[in-house]
């Protein structure tokens, strides 16, 4: 079948119910178009998404397009991932935001508070990635099972709240023997099973506390539902599931939580064992990068000058260089890095002007962080898919023409 001249690309890109309504699914089904016609709808409540920078991969599950990335350093919350464990807490809880109120434990003074009081407390922005763990995971040949998230698991994005120290520190301090900062999720559990199956709580080293902010506002607006809002537990530089949404509860304790989403999901399990909580937990991010652009998934590319840009991050780490390859990594050229550089838990891009000769080229990039850590060829083999960081999965291949 043809599109109607008139139809504008976005417009078929969004594929809008209406839009495939008009123009007849069952014809959507050849060749480039059919990718298409297999697009899901975004659920309801991430309904305000931009619908063409988004892979909708389940209600739950939403990646940015890699080519939706651009090249500002700030992603628009209307195409950031989205990653829900449970389905998301009813919209009601946004009426009065508030209202809302965290119990905060493991202090000397352990007290509720509400939305309200926590933002006569104090107020710190930060920008950091915002990224799943399993970001990268459709690029492990073992294909473990869950999302298979390619590079789209992520953003760069600011938050404002308030300082958890703050907190803590107006309640007398932590008591004594903690080791972990734990966060728990507020969504209504569902019945007949062990809420210890799917309560959304998570530990991280009592480190992270310093960094860490109750936030309420994500890129200067009131946290969407989708991200978490009213509140959110921002743990910088540290995997997404530690980022606990719709916080209820923030403990300081002397053990990690019980939750299954803590004691066996989220560790780096080798090959051929069983998730267990002796495993490593997927807490600080590792240093990655990857391209943007060019990319030649609508056709060839122009021969000549291009500029390859991507993002590079490293978690709580500053990262340090990039260097690009454009013949699959056998020789690498330093790219630069350009601003504004928003702080040690944001990603940098880098630029590298090149000139592109017809043919095929495997263009990749490899960061390294202040700390000397390089992005490595290989990712760390694990049966969930976490923590995919390897620069020859994330090269692109494009076509010149
Ligand atoms: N309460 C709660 N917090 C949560 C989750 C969840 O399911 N419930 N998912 C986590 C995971 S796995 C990720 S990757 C991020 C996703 O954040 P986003 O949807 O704002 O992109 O939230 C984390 N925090
Ligand atoms: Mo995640």
């Amino acid at each position: 079948m043809e599109f109607p001249q008139s139809m504008p690309r976005r417009h078929m890109l969004a594929g809008s119910a209406a839009a495939l309504g008009t123009l007849g699914l069952a014809s959507w089904t050849s060749g480039a178009h059919a990718q298409v016609a297999a697009a899901k709808p975004l659920p309801a409540y991430a309904g305000w998404k931009d619908p063409k920078a988004l892979i909708v991969h389940s209600s739950n599950t939403m990646e940015t397009r890699r080519s939706a990335f651009g090249t500002s350093v700030l992603t628009p919350t209307d195409q950031l991932y989205v990653r829900n464990n449970l389905p998301p807490p009813d919209a009601s809880i946004l009426d009065n935001r508030d209202a809302w109120s965290i119990s905060i434990e493991g202090v000397k003074n352990p007290r509720t508070f509400s939305l309200g009081e926590l933002k006569t407390m104090g107020l710190e922005t930060v920008a950091t990635v915002l990224q799943c763990s399993g970001n990268g995971r459709g690029f492990f040949p073992s294909k473990p099972s869950g999302t298979q998230w390619t590079v789209g698991a992520a953003g760069c994005v600011f938050w404002s709240g308030v300082p958890v120290r703050t907190v803590v520190a107006a309640l007398g301090g932590g008591v004594d023997g903690t080791v972990y900062l734990t966060g728990t999720g507020g969504e209504k559990l569902p019945d007949g099973v062990d809420p210890l199956s799917v309560l959304v709580e998570r530990s991280v080293p009592i480190e992270a506390l310093g960094d860490a902010i109750l936030a309420w506002e994500l890129n200067g607006e009131p946290i969407p539902l989708a991200h978490g809002g009213p509140l959110r537990l921002v743990v910088p530089g540290y995997q997404g599931v530690n980022n606990i949404k719709y916080i209820k509860r923030l403990a300081l304790t002397p053990q990690q939580s019980k939750a299954r989403i803590m004691a066996s999901s989220y560790r780096l399990s080798p090959p051929g064992t069983k998730s267990s909580p002796d495993q490593r937990s997927v807490w600080e991010m590792v240093v990655k990068s990857w391209i943007n652009g060019p990319l030649s998934e609508e056709g060839p590319l122009k021969a000549g000058m291009t500029q390859i840009h991507g993002v590079a991050f490293a978690g709580t780490q500053p990262v340090q260089g990039v260097e690009v390859s454009v013949d699959g990594g056998a020789t690498w050229s330093r790219a630069q890095l350009i601003g504004p550089d928003l702080g040690r838990f944001a990603w940098r891009q880098f630029v590298l002007p090149v000139r592109l000769t017809p043919g095929t080229h495997v263009l990749a990039s490899r960061a390294t962080d202040a700390a000397g850590h390089a992005q490595p060829a290989e990712r760390e083999e694990n049966i969930r898919g976490y923590n995919n960081n390897s620069w020859r999965d994330h090269a692109v291949t494009v076509t010149v023409a």
